[in-house]
């Protein structure tokens, strides 16, 4: 490539429909360093962009939403929960990161699902959520579970969606970097289980198997695992080996295949060794296959864990009627991969091709039974989107939306004639429309998209950059959701809200989905406070404290300096938000127990001196008023 075609130092270039390929080249290489963010250069000014009409989205004062958005929140670590189409944030869940508000991190209940080291501290203090997606039955959510990945630290996390809490956490062993998730959508046997039994995540980074300091530098030795989790009791059920590695995960209806792309079959430990291929893969899983496999011991352990793992390699799965994976090639550095709500194809954008890449589901079923000769042929259309394609969602209309990451637009296109542009028909229209979003727009999701009941009413958009649509706040700008009208043939903006970065991902489901509870039940803690008092044995003291706006129980309790303190509140009061607040000063605590909730924390006494617990989270008229006296005798 040329100087002059280099996008880079040209932007203009990216409206020439004749370079559009230039991404799908060797040349690549070369634009390693900057090339990704080319079509920062190519925003629009936001007067130049397509009319924002607000009231469309527009929700009243004392309105609720339609619809329940549940958002990743990156490195943040965090998962948040928000109204669409208004985007108000409606409440933040601290999930992998501490949080004070929700004392998550900063009691005993939340630090055992979290994970602490052997001092009591937590194992983690950061975290980096990427993937949200919901519990299924019967190809819709049913409102149950949401899970969501830590990349970080390779956990998967389940929120209660009854009470929008995290209830389990697990640590995904011998993995890096998990990235892509997806809860299955039904057993793939048994036809009775028509919901979500399982959830599979993907590993990124290969790394040597064990890592335990063996094959340090020999990248041709490391590995990648697929991982599978019991969704109810959230242990380990196997781990599959790969060639190259996983990126984002799909999962199809019938519950047979699970599915990732895969941007480093290379196997690459650099960057530029990582794009040398034209194609990399999709990778399915035969889940049946694989599971039978573990059932009659064909597979091995790595290192301490004893979670058994199946070869999922290419040199161990040649014959198709036996292998447990299978391997289809997609161009190029693929990022994203879909499943569309009518259950037939998965979908891969190219990223650094210009295309999306559409995998016939029952063709791939067909590879396995060995009726096929080569995995490309489950390849049933590859339509020219745009640059940069990373993600898709679905209106349930038969069209799918992509986002153009270097591009900065999202394109609306028809699958089904694109599969019929693909056998050669020149007259199908395959591009519907185009819109320009801002900017540099990363996950999108339609509502219900990832379910048989895709309505087609609302998209939204996870823009990257934000730049000049708000306030300027200094040189880190917010992310920018915008949301998009695709109830009719042309998409239509009506409202952008600017959100903490970075979230990565989201899902949008229609309010009944999900019953919320408007308190606890005092019997579900086994350690709720019946009577007030405080108990010693030795220097181990425990403070049993109840609350009621606006007292506690205990207006004052004396321990001794050196003593390990356990303090066990229960929330008396009845009434759905009457929360409470336990701040101590001096002593890093800081939580919050909900109407008829137990929490507790444990903490050493070793600062003589008076120390007022009060409530920290506004209650009642007399909420400042609400204190106990802890007096720590020396
Ligand atoms: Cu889902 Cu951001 Cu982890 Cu794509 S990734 S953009
Ligand atoms: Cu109790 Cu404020
Ligand atoms: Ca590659």
């Amino acid at each position: 490539m040329s100087k002059d075609n280099n996008p880079n130092k040209n932007p203009e270039l990216l409206q020439d429909a004749d370079r559009r390929k230039f991404l799908n080249t060797a040349a690549l290489a070369g634009l390693a360093g900057a090339g990704l963010s080319v079509g920062l250069a190519g925003c629009k000014k936001p007067e130049e962009a397509v009319a924002v009409k607000a009231a469309d989205a527009h929700i009243e004062p004392g309105q609720l939403d339609p619809y329940y958005g549940i958002w990743s929140g990156g490195h943040s670590g965090e998962v948040r929960i928000l109204g669409i189409p208004s985007g108000r944030q409606i409440k933040k869940l601290g999930v992998f990161v501490p949080d004070a508000m929700s004392g998550w991190g900063i009691t005993n209940e939340s630090k055992k699902i979290m994970g602490t080291k052997p001092d009591g501290s937590l194992l983690y203090t950061t975290g980096d959520s990427h993937h949200v997606h919901g519990s299924y039955a019967n190809g819709t959510y049913d409102g149950k579970y949401a899970w969501v990945n830590d990349k970080i630290h390779s956990r998967v996390a389940r929120i209660r969606l009854d009470v929008m809490e995290c209830d389990k956490i697990t640590h995904v062993p011998n993995v890096q970097g998990i990235h892509g998730i997806f809860p299955d959508k039904r057993d793939p046997v048994d036809p009775n289980l028509n919901r979500t039994t399982r959830v599979f995540v993907g590993m990124e980074f290969h790394t040597p198997l064990p890592n335990d300091g063996r094959d340090l530098d020999d990248p041709s030795k490391y590995g990648c695992l697929f991982s599978c989790i019991d969704a109810e009791t959230m242990e380990m059920r196997w781990q599959c080996r790969v060639d190259g590695n996983m990126d984002l995960t799909a999962t199809s209806f019938d519950g047979k295949l699970a599915a990732c792309n895969q941007y480093n079959t290379e196997n690459g430990a650099h960057l530029e060794d990582m794009m040398s291929l034209e194609h990399d893969a999709c990778v399915f899983f035969h889940v049946e296959r694989i599971e039978r496999a573990v059932k009659e011991g064909r597979f091995t352990t790595i290192g301490d864990s004893k979670v058994p793992v199946v070869d999922g390699r290419k040199e161990a799965n040649k014959d198709p009627r036996a292998a447990l994976t299978c391997y289809v090639p997609v161009p190029k550095n693929p990022h994203g991969v879909n499943a569309s709500p009518d259950g037939k194809y998965f979908i891969c954008s190219g990223k650094l091709s210009p295309t999306a890449t559409v995998i016939d589901l029952a063709l791939v079923l067909k590879w396995y039974n060995g009726d096929l000769k080569e995995p490309r042929e489950t390849v049933v259309a590859e339509p020219e989107l745009g640059l940069g394609p990373l993600h898709t969602a679905f209106d349930g209309r038969g069209n799918a939306f992509t986002t153009l990451f270097l591009d900065s637009q999202v394109v609306k296109w028809d699958v089904e004639a694109a599969i019929k542009a693909f056998k050669g028909d020149k007259a199908a229209k395959v591009v519907v429309d185009r819109l320009d979003v801002h900017y540099q727009p990363g996950h999108i999701n339609a509502s219900m998209s990832e379910t048989m009941e895709a309505d087609g009413k609302w998209l939204c958009v996870g823009c990257k950059f934000s730049k000049d649509r708000f306030l300027p706040v200094g040189p880190l700008h917010p992310e920018n959701e915008q949301i998009i009208d695709i109830t009719g043939e042309k998409m239509k903006l009506v409202h952008e809200a600017p959100v903490h970065p970075e979230p990565h991902d989201f899902i949008i489901m229609t309010r009944d989905k999900i019953k919320t509870r408007q308190i606890y039940d005092l019997d579900e803690f086994p350690n709720a406070v019946k009577e007030d008092r405080v108990e010693r044995k030795g220097n181990k003291v425990t403070v049993y404290m109840t609350s009621q706006a606006p007292n506690f129980g205990l207006r004052e309790f004396k321990i001794k300096r050196g003593d390990e303190v356990t303090l066990v509140v229960t929330n008396l009061d009845k009434v759905e938000d009457l929360t409470h607040g336990i701040a101590i000063p001096k002593h890093d605590i800081n939580f919050i127990v909900n109407p008829q909730e137990t929490k507790s924390v444990t903490f050493k006494a070793d600062k003589p001196g008076v120390y007022w617990i009060y409530c920290s989270h506004f209650c009642h008229a007399l909420h400042l008023e609400m204190r106990s006296r802890m007096i720590v005798e020396r």
